[in-house]
């Protein structure tokens, strides 16, 4: 049946109006949409960061104490050797440029010892540790300033421990040694510094 023609438009602008509002509809869930994925994403890189943290921070952990574990080791030592002593090892010590650090008896006898896994000091390897590396360079310092390197024996070293993994330095330790420092072996614990690492 044919409309008159006020009818027919009158049609037409109700079709129009939902249209519309099926279109805005629409909209309205494409910008929800959008917004949740946003948000996902966001939410997805804070716990990425989050992980990756928590990784770095265990690694920095393990880093630290690998080089304090070492420091202690060296602070051990005499500040010089007892027989003809040289700035590194002595004639007779050459042999143990790679080990094992059992045949180490003075503090300087570790300088540019850099050894990648890091081993016990008997040389064993040592497990899970795929990738680190530890470095030891000691220098004479001067007394007025430790950050001042000597080409004469002053009386005081300067130790310094890094630890990296995969070329990147997660923990460095510095310690001092001076020439008239007694280490009282007996107070320390650990069995008096025996053991393999
Ligand atoms: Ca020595």
């Amino acid at each position: 049946m044919m409309l008159p023609p006020q009818m027919r438009t009158m049609k037409t602008a109700r079709r129009q109006s939902r249209n519309a509002r099926r279109g805005f509809s629409l909209l309205e869930v494409s910008i929800c949409s959008l917004l949740v994925a946003v948000l996902m994403i966001a939410s997805l890189r804070c716990m990425g960061a989050i992980v990756v943290g928590r990784e770095l921070t265990a690694q920095k952990g393990i880093a630290e104490q690998l080089a304090e574990e070492l420091m202690t080791e060296i602070m051990q030592k005499s500040y010089k050797d007892s027989f003809l002593p040289l700035f590194g090892l002595e004639a007779l010590e050459v042999g143990y440029v790679n080990g094992p650090r059992n045949y180490f008896d003075d503090v300087d006898d570790y300088n540019n010892w850099s050894v990648s896994p890091p081993r016990n000091r008997d040389n064993s390897n040592r497990s899970n540790l795929s990738g680190w590396r530890r470095e030891v360079s000691v220098a004479w310092v001067t007394r007025a300033n430790p950050n001042q390197t000597s080409i004469t024996d002053t009386g005081l070293k300067r130790i310094i421990v890094t630890v990296k993994r995969n070329n990147q330095t997660l923990a460095q330790a510095v310690g001092y040694r001076c020439e008239n420092f007694t280490v009282d072996s007996s107070n320390r614990g650990g069995g008096g510094g025996g053991g393999g690492d």
